[in-house]
């Protein structure tokens, strides 16, 4: 007799956790933006960090990937000769101070969408090796269509 009484409450308290999951997925929307943290705690610099190895003869760079925006890079001499770092392009030109052996300094400047060149300025060096290129913006690498493709689900 008392059997239907008790699915009805199971049913109702279903329903009742059917709604609290809708609005704990809602309340999850909100919490997500704590991801957001990380792109806070790269903006606590002067835009985004990037370091310049310079060496004898060679600069290399952190990442090879940047979009328009603000940039500091922190040069490092790691060489026995002096170096200093140049970047030059759409924005306009940068060039760090010159660094001993062992010094390091911090250029920031703010790249636009196309090519610029990163190199040394010091007499010679650009020629001997101290010279990259690199691409503000633009289309993205032929391997990151390779990433996606799992997600044919779209
Ligand atoms: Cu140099």
């Amino acid at each position: 007799m008392t059997t239907p009484h008790i699915r009805r409450r199971v049913l109702l308290g279903v329903a009742a956790g059917g709604l609290t999951a809708l609005l704990a997925a809602c309340g999850g929307g909100g919490n997500g933006s704590s991801s957001n943290d990380d792109s806070t705690s790269n903006s606590t610099g002067k835009g985004t960090q990037v370091t310049a190895e310079l060496s004898d003869f060679r600069i290399k760079l952190s990442t090879e990937k940047f979009q328009p925006g603000q940039y500091t890079f922190t040069a490092k001499n790691t060489g026995s000769h002096d170096h200093a770092l140049e970047i030059e392009g759409p924005g306009g030109e940068d060039r760090s101070k010159t660094l001993e052996p062992g010094q390091s300094t911090t250029l920031t400047v703010t790249l636009k969408s196309g090519s610029y060149e990163v190199y040394c300025p010091v007499d010679g060096h650009k020629d001997r090796g101290m010279e990259t290129d690199i691409t503000v913006g633009g289309a993205p690498a032929p391997s990151d269509d390779n990433d996606t493709s799992p997600g044919n689900g779209y």
